[in-house]
């Protein structure tokens, strides 16, 4: 049986990619910092298909918490096939001018730190056994930059790097490594954005249809199913409706 790991699975797109692979037997290790949600997606995927879960409740900017978690998995969840790095969020919506340093932190601590500090304990027990797959979460905001969002943008233009750079770096032992560039998908990621604003949120994502967790859920199962010669190193989804990071089309 393969053996995931997932970051930021409480909502979204971790949660949906969970419960996607779930159904599909794998084992999981599943992350985030709201324990509740951990508690109840670890039964709902035990109770729907019978999941081995193992949740860990920890917050990836934290380099310490993350190293003690990690670096302590039991013998039987060492064996990871796939980490699918996708713990992130935006964090206010204005001009760098105006922009709030704790909201940059935010970003950039969670979005580039975090996921390096998370790879960094998985990528060894990949190349040990000279297997596995990566999976990183861009956006379209890595691909391009748009108003209000230049931290945002950068932190995703930076996930853009690192997934060519781990490609390099890891091609000698075997290891795939992939990103997915969604543009709007409707989570809780606005209400994140928009510090809590459901009002905010809701508006986002009005006058045309949003991807959702689902759609990026396909799309991962798809790549994580492909033969093992085959490695899809990028791939850029979009909702009909958008055609750029600032361009939507709405009725
Ligand atoms: P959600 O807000 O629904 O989910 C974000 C997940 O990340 C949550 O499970 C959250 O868990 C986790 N997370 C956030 N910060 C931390 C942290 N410091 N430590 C641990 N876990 C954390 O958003 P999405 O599902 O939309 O976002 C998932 C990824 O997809 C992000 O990287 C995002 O940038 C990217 N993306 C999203 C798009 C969109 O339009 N929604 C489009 C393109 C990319 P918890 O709060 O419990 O810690
Ligand atoms: C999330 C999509 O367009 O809000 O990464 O940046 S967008």
């Amino acid at each position: 049986m393969k053996t995931a790991i997932i970051t930021g699975a409480t909502s979204g797109i971790g949660e949906a990619c969970a419960k996607r692979l779930a159904s599909e037997g794998w084992r999981l290790i599943i992350t985030g910092r709201r324990e509740d949600k951990l508690k109840k997606l670890v039964n709902e995927l035990k109770e729907k298909f019978y999941t081995e879960t193992l949740p860990l409740v920890f917050d990836v900017r934290d380099e310490h918490q993350t190293i003690t978690y990690l670096s302590n998995l039991p013998e039987t969840w060492k064996d990871i096939d796939l980490l699918i790095n996708n713990a992130g969020l935006a964090s206010g919506l204005e001009p760098l001018q105006d922009g709030d340093t704790e909201d940059w932190n935010k970003m950039i601590d969670t979005n580039i730190k975090g996921l390096l500090y998370v790879s960094k304990q998985i990528m060894p027990l990949m190349i040990e056994r000279r297997k596995g797959h990566i999976i990183n979460l861009g956006s379209i905001a890595g691909k391009e930059v748009y108003p209000n969002g230049v931290v945002y943008c950068a932190t995703k233009h930076a996930v853009d790097a690192i997934s060519k750079g781990m490609r390099l770096d890891l091609v000698p032992y075997g290891i795939k490594v992939s990103q997915i560039c969604p543009g709007a998908v409707e989570t809780e990621f606005s209400v994140v954005r928009f510090h809590g604003d459901k009002n905010k949120a809701d508006n986002v994502y009005k006058g045309f249809t949003p991807l959702n967790g689902d759609d990026i859920a396909d799309v991962i199962a798809y790549i994580v199913n492909l033969p093992d010669h085959v490695c899809i190193n990028d791939i850029v989804v979009m909702p009909k409706a958008q055609a750029s990071a600032y361009v939507t089309h709405k009725v």
